[in-house]
Formats: structure tokens, sequence, C-alpha cells
């Protein structure tokens, strides 16, 4: 954990939107940047970039993680007495909020007894979280969206697992799409690995390992004052982690110490199709997550809009 205490006094957001804040970096989604990424779009398309929640998702039952189960509570329900009057179906899903296309809480992932803004690990029991839970998020996550296609970049359709993304990747992918991040935006990253369990159905493969941004981009997302980071990948950052006895090292920065969300399973393929074609990388993007009281994630269908 050196590296990460190291790192964290660089990037720490403590304290910066006051000693109560629960929102982190989405804080820097002013109605001014809502306005600017309102000016993106030009052609009104709009690419959904979640995953399908169905029985046949990505988890494999590891870490309590299953897919969603899915009954219907009502199939032809009456309504009134008529013999052909109204009839009514209704539905249930019981899943895991990290099952699919999501975002983490800034009560997802700790350490040393202390949430985002020094807010006590001890907030979240088992009924919820009390401080930092997705609730808090619930307005937030509409801004200019910014993919950077690194996959792209290296010329292949996906990042080897264990590769690690650097700065200079992104700073390569910007120059690549002619667009830079900056304070608010939403930047989403391409690896192409979700076609491991897109494409190949190897749920084991896209979970166990894959490519992805490494510690160093911390201290270069926290210059950019982006509000969020999503990624095609499980876990937004490179697995295996770079240090072996360092588990989870920018969860734990960018959640912990910066209070800066993570996306995770993003289906970036044909935002990213149509961004190769037409050369424009920046757009209106919305995907707030669902207002679960105590959560410390949401399900999420999040849009892109050009
Ligand atoms: C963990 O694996 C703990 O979290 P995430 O789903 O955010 O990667």
């Amino acid at each position: 954990m050196e590296r990460v205490h190291e790192i964290a006094r660089r990037v720490s957001n403590w304290g910066r939107w006051g000693a109560d804040d629960e929102r982190g970096t989405v804080n820097f989604i002013t109605p001014e940047v809502v306005r600017r990424a309102a000016g993106c779009v030009r052609r009104g398309d709009v690419f959904s970039l979640g995953l399908p929640l169905g029985a046949d998702g990505p988890q494999i039952g590891t870490g309590g993680r299953f897919n969603p189960i899915h009954l219907m509570s009502a199939v032809g329900g009456g309504v009134g007495t008529e013999p052909h009057g109204v009839r009514y179906n209704d539905d249930v899903v019981t899943m895991p909020l990290q099952c699919a296309t999501q975002w983490d809480s800034l009560a997802h992932v700790y350490y040393g007894e202390q949430l985002y803004n020094g807010h006590p690990a001890s907030c979240v029991t088992t009924a919820g979280a009390a401080r930092n839970a997705i609730d808090q998020l619930g307005t937030g996550i509409v801004s200019r969206g910014v993919l950077l296609d690194v996959a792209r970049l290296k010329g292949v359709e996906r990042l080897a697992p264990g590769t690690v993304i650097a700065p200079d990747d992104l700073e390569a992918a910007e120059r690549a799409a002619n667009v830079r991040a900056g304070t608010g935006d939403v930047l989403l990253v391409r690896t192409g690995h979700l076609d491991v369990f897109k494409r190949d159905r190897d749920r084991m493969g896209f979970i166990r390992q894959s490519p992805g941004l490494g510690i160093a981009c911390a201290e270069w997302l926290h210059a950019r004052e982006v509000a969020a980071v999503a990624t095609d990948t499980y876990a937004v950052e490179v697995i295996p982690f770079e240090d072996p006895k360092t588990p989870l090292p920018l969860h734990c920065l960018c959640i912990r110490d910066m209070g800066l969300t993570l996306g995770e399973m993003f289906d970036l393929e044909a935002l990213a199709a149509d961004c190769a074609t037409d050369g424009v990388y920046a757009f209106l993007f919305t995907a707030p997550p669902l207002p679960v009281t105590g959560g410390v994630g949401s399900p999420v269908n999040p849009l892109a809009i050009k």
C-alpha cells in the first residue's frame, strides 16, 4: 500500500467540496458543464452503453455476484370484473447492483477505516451505506462524454489481458481523437476486452484478468478533473494488479481518496465504431444511477448522444 499512500497525498480531494461532501468529483459537473455537453448533440443519434440485464450476463457467482433473476409476479392479472376486460403483467428482478453495467458508489472500496472524505467506514452496515451511498449521485452524472479508444490506437481489436494503460496512452488516444478530457467530463476508455464475454462467451476470461488503467493514471485523472471514468472491463483497473500485494489500488485512489466514481462493463463497441467513422469523440453523456437508498453501486443504462 506504500505507493497508494504516497499518491493519495497528491490526489486527495477530501475537504475540497466541504467536510460533509458525499459526491466527490461529480461536483465538477456544473450547470455550465452540462450546457456545454448539450451542445455536443449534432445528429440526435443515441447509443446505449448498457449490457442486457438478463440471466445470460457476465457473472460467474464469485463474490456473491450472480446474474439477474427475473420473475413474473403477475401474468394476465385481472382488473375489474369484465370477462374480457383489462389485464396486466408485472415482474420482479433480484440482482446484485454490481452484476452488469454499473457505477461504484463512494462507499464501495476503502482502506484504513475511512471512506471518501473521511467518513468512517462504520457508516456502512448490513443496512447499507449511511454516507457516500449511490443515491448521492442521483442527479449528477450527465455531462460531456469523451471516448478514448486505446484498442484502436494500438491497432488491435482488444488489448491483451494484463496490459497496463498509462497516462501516455490516454494522451496519445486524445491526440488521435482530437479531443482533450477536462473538468467535469466523463471519460470512457475502450480496451475491447468486453468481447471476451460478449463474443467469446468466456466469463472467466473476462472477469479474472483484463487490460486496464494503471496506478499512474490516478494523478492524470486528478489533474484533468474528470467527473467519472468508465471502461469496458470488469474493474476499470488492470488485472492482475501491478503490485500483487496491493489489490484494487486504483479503486482505493479514485473512490476513497479522490471521490471519483468508476463505471464498469460499459459496452463501448457501437459508440466506438461510430466515433471512428465520423471522427467525433465527444458527446452528451447521461447515466444517472438508480437512487437506491444506502446502495453502494447501481446498475445503469448509460446513453451517449451525438
Ligand atoms: C470489486 O471487485 C471489489 O469491485 P468492482 O466491481 O468495482 O471492480
